[in-house]
């Protein structure tokens, strides 16, 4: 029973040590991204946590756990009843948030000495926490970053693509900043992490991409945006018109156009090299025989049409002009009849050949080439403007008298250029026509957004003989 009672009063006499109540220490940790240092002479944050400050990683993102250690120990350190002062230093791009409980054991820090004075463990008031040792304590500083990040460029194709299109970009100088996300609204709608030179490959169409920077602790900058168009679509060629499928004509012109407004063309006649061109193209100085031209449209993006619109025709050798008759020879002179032969008898030997007969009229000639062409010889225009009706312009033509004529009219804006619609017309000669020409879609929207268009108007005539010719008058044309 006494060895009991003794017992019992070695450990209370324990618990009363007076060398345990002077040796206290301070569990200290770090949220976020920042430092601590003492300013005090014990200085146990340089004695204990192997630095001169306690240190959290600088990409530590808010209220995530950064560092810990405990200043002072249960064997020397802070007397108890010393001041301490610890003072927070928040790293770039973020801010002194708070002192606050930790997890920890020990009994937490209230910064009573601090200005203004805490009345709280949880302490927002001040980066510089000063108390008193009065046990083993524990205490924790929160960082924060509630910064977003900002973007500073993002460029991307100018116009269209007809593949992958690349994008860069960059944020504001910012020490936080992590990564980036990008996404593409309609094609990849998710967010997702990308970098700078990132391509991005979506279907023919018009789309946006998008970027935001993120930090470390996920405050996201507002999306920047880049629009660009996709086209993978080849043109189509087609000849509107070109020479007859024979003809006497040493050149050629022939017009065609693309299914796609803006773009180019590159012709190749005969066997040549292809070369760009526009529309109408000539060719000129051709050889007698057979000839193709092959035309290619290609796009603003420079998708080419791998089918070329193609048409060919053969040149024939000019009609001679008929050769002077040869000189009539010479009858061969009569021998002297023999004396004895009666006048009017037949002379002996082979019956003379009759004279070469003179022809009583030249031979009918070849139509050769002229130049007195068949053309659309009226074209009815107003007064200088021609007005749009139900869609269509109406033009009166009208064949010369003595020949048929057949072709086509093409009408076309001069600026933007653009083919607006084409029609066909055959007439018995002498006769006239209303001819209706009907706009396209694209060239009706044309029209219709800005009023009026300059227009060419370009015919193109035949005659019975395949002789063919162009003529244009150039009108403005309203609605
Ligand atoms: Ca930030
Ligand atoms: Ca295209």
């Amino acid at each position: 029973m006494r060895r009991t009672a003794a017992l019992l009063l070695l450990t209370v006499a324990s618990l009363a040590s007076p060398g345990v109540a002077h040796a206290l220490g301070v569990r200290l940790s770090i949220r976020g991204a920042g430092t601590v240092h003492e300013t005090t002479v014990f200085n146990q944050i340089a004695a204990r946590c192997g630095a001169p400050v306690l240190q959290s990683p600088a990409t530590t993102p808010t209220n995530i756990f950064g560092a810990q250690c405990v200043a002072g120990s249960a064997t020397g350190g802070y007397p108890s009843g010393s001041i301490v002062e610890y003072v927070a230093t928040p790293a770039p791009g973020y801010r002194f948030n708070r002192w606050q409980p930790a997890d920890g054991q020990g009994t937490a820090v209230t910064c009573g000495l601090s200005s203004p004075p805490a009345t709280s463990t949880t302490y927002p008031g001040s980066s510089i926490c000063r108390f008193v040792i009065s046990d083993n304590l524990q205490t924790q500083v929160a960082f924060v970053d509630d910064t977003d990040p900002v973007m500073a460029a993002l460029s991307g194709p100018a116009g269209g693509v007809n593949g992958p299109a690349g994008f860069t970009f960059s944020a504001v100088a910012d020490p936080t900043l992590k990564a980036y996300e990008c996404r593409v609204p309609g094609f990849r709608e998710a967010w997702a992490a990308c970098a700078s030179g990132v391509e991005e490959s979506p279907p023919d169409g018009t789309w946006a991409f998008e970027v935001r920077a993120v930090d470390f602790s996920n405050n996201r900058s507002d999306p920047s945006s880049w629009v660009w168009t996709v086209d993978t679509q080849e043109p189509e060629t087609t000849i509107l018109t070109g020479p007859p499928s024979a003809t006497a004509e040493t050149s050629a012109a022939v017009e065609f156009e693309s299914s796609e407004t803006l773009g180019g063309f590159r012709c190749q006649l005969d066997s040549g090299d292809p070369a760009p061109c526009s529309s109408p193209h000539s060719a000129t100085g051709l050889a007698v025989g057979a000839h193709t031209l092959k035309v290619w449209a290609s796009d603003a993006v420079g998708n080419e049409d791998a089918t070329p619109a193609e048409v060919g025709w053969t040149v024939n050798a000019p009609a001679e002009p008929e050769p002077d008759p040869p000189p009539e020879p010479d009858p061969p002179a009569e021998p002297a009849p023999p004396s004895g032969t009666p006048p009017g008898a037949a002379p002996p030997g082979p019956a003379p050949s009759p004279p070469a007969a003179t022809p009583g009229s030249p031979p009918a000639r070849r139509s050769g080439p002229t130049r007195s062409l068949a053309r659309v010889r009226a074209i009815t225009l107003g007064a200088g403007t021609l007005k749009l009706s139900k869609g269509a312009i109406s033009l009166s033509v009208s064949c010369p008298s003595g020949q048929a004529c057949s072709g086509s009219v093409a009408v076309a804006a001069t600026k933007p250029r653009l083919a607006l619609g084409k029609a066909a017309y055959r007439l018995a000669a002498g006769k006239r026509a209303t001819l209706r020409v009907k706009l396209s879609a694209k060239g009706l929207r044309l029209l219709q957004r800005l009023g009026k268009l300059r227009v060419k108007i370009t015919t193109t005539t035949r005659d019975a003989a395949g002789r063919q010719a162009k003529a244009a008058w150039t009108r403005t044309l309203r609605l």
